[in-house]
């Protein structure tokens, strides 16, 4: 009796401190992408990014019009225009290079790239792995309570 409740003791424990082990950012950010003064190029024409994070294509009142539209359709702006505001956040798992381009004035040099580097290892604190684990947990110490009261009234049946 007292080993098997030791044991539910033990689940109950390990289950407050599983933690989510998927790579997470934990600090989403979003760089801005624009037009630099020469209307033909990007600015910055590349930027180095985290999972997680969102690019944005911004910009307004442009002499030219002008899109973003990566080499494999991973996202596009789509027409180009003298005011865009298009952002695209690469998700987890999507860490890579993008090279996309400016449509009309791609052969002038309009180019960019986008490197996504792989989210970092989560390291969550304790009072948020408590809090992702609640349901879990309450659901255990439901079990772990029944039991108790279980064992409680078993132990006065069998002492009479
Ligand atoms: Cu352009």
């Amino acid at each position: 009796m007292r080993n098997l409740l030791v044991l539910l003791t033990v689940l109950l424990l390990a289950g407050g401190v599983q933690g989510d082990l998927e790579p997470q950012n934990d600090d989403p950010e979003t760089v801005v992408i624009s037009v630099d003064s020469t209307n033909l190029r990007f600015s910055p024409s590349q930027v180095t990014i985290t999972e997680g994070d969102t690019v944005r294509f911004f910009w307004s009142g442009q002499a030219l019009p002008h899109n973003a539209v990566e080499a494999n359709g991973v996202f596009d702006s789509g027409e180009p225009a003298r005011a865009v505001d298009y952002a695209y956040t690469f998700e987890r798992g999507s860490n890579g290079t993008y090279d996309f381009v400016c449509e009309p004035h791609e052969s002038m040099g309009m180019v960019g790239q986008i490197t996504v580097e792989p989210a970092p290892p989560l390291v969550v604190e304790q009072a948020e792995q408590e809090e992702e684990n609640t349901p879990f947990v309450s659901a255990l110490g439901t079990v772990f309570s029944l039991f108790l009261a279980w064992a409680f009234v078993s132990r006065r049946q069998g002492n009479g």
